[in-house]
């Protein structure tokens, strides 16, 4: 019996979904609401100490932190793999998580929080949003969510979040020219899921091309992906009309200031 924990729109959740449907797998959803601070839940707190979502439950056992719930999905149901058996290509692909969980993440939540979620912070009860700021006592993500909520697309952590995503697409257009048409060859495996919820996002903002402009390959691989039938199930189709509208009414937005961002920070990097 496999339970997750999730949240609509959450990308780390949609990680998790896309392996649990290509696997062919049933489970049980459900809701935490985060802007209900139910993350926070004493319960919830027992079996994910961060306070975040996912949790997967499996047969009792709680899983957590979405890169190791997909390969805990792939390592107890083996088929169809996703992940290379070689230890060089396993290598290869788990990079393409380090890139999600040291950069990317944070990334999306800067320019999400920064375009559309600060205005649903804005229309929080104080005592609420307080809540969310303290979080489980974790000063970074304390600062991280204040500077946004109060600066907006102007927070130094949304540059930072800028140049997470440069470092990923520059090695993710020549990877895929070399190895293409998925990250690691003719099939797709976690390395891509892994990147889905993080490209997918960006594009329903319509902050994109701010870095794939002149990035080909990448602009295939998002066109297949999209047609991906894991993808569609485990992704797009579950994403409410309301939770589309909002991504495409704030996102543009900000859409002037990240291009400008961009631009400034390819010029230090032709610089430097
Ligand atoms: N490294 C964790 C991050 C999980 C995480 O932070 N999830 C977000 C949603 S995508 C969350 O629950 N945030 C709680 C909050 O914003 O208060 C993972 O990959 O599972």
């Amino acid at each position: 019996m496999l339970t997750l924990y999730d949240f609509g729109n959450s990308v780390c959740c949609q990680k998790v979904r896309i392996t649990l449907v290509e696997k062919g797998l049933t489970w049980e959803a459900i809701r935490v609401d985060l802007f209900k601070s139910e993350q926070y839940d004493p319960q919830y707190l027992a079996m994910n100490p961060k306070g975040v979502v996912p949790t997967l439950v499996h047969d009792g056992v709680p899983v957590i932190e979405s890169t190791l719930i997909c390969e805990y999905i792939d390592d107890t149901f083996p088929e169809p793999p996703l992940m290379p058996k070689q230890p060089a290509e396993r290598a290869r692909m788990r990079l393409w998580s380090k890139f999600v969980d040291e950069g990317l993440f944070d990334g999306v939540t800067e320019l999400s929080f920064s375009a559309m979620f600060r205005e649903r912070m804005r229309a929080m009860a104080p005592e609420m949003r307080e809540r969310r700021f303290a979080n489980v006592g974790d000063p970074r993500r304390t600062d991280r969510f204040r500077s946004t909520y109060e600066h907006g697309v102007q927070s130094p952590f949304v540059l930072h979040a800028i140049a997470a995503y440069e470092r990923a697409f520059k090695l993710m257009e020549p990877t895929l020219a070399e190895r293409g048409p998925w990250l690691l060859g003719d099939k797709p495996t976690l390395a891509d899921i892994n990147l889905m919820p993080f490209v997918a996002r960006l594009s329903y903002l319509g902050l994109l091309e701010a870095w794939t402009a002149n990035r080909p390959r990448i602009n295939q691989w998002w066109a297949m992906v999209q047609q991906w039938p894991s993808f569609k199930r485990g992704l797009s189709d579950l994403i409410t009309e309301a939770e589309f509208t909002e991504m495409r009414t704030h996102g543009p937005k900000i859409r002037a200031d990240v291009e400008a961002l961009v631009k400034g920070l390819r010029a230090r990097q032709a610089a430097a």
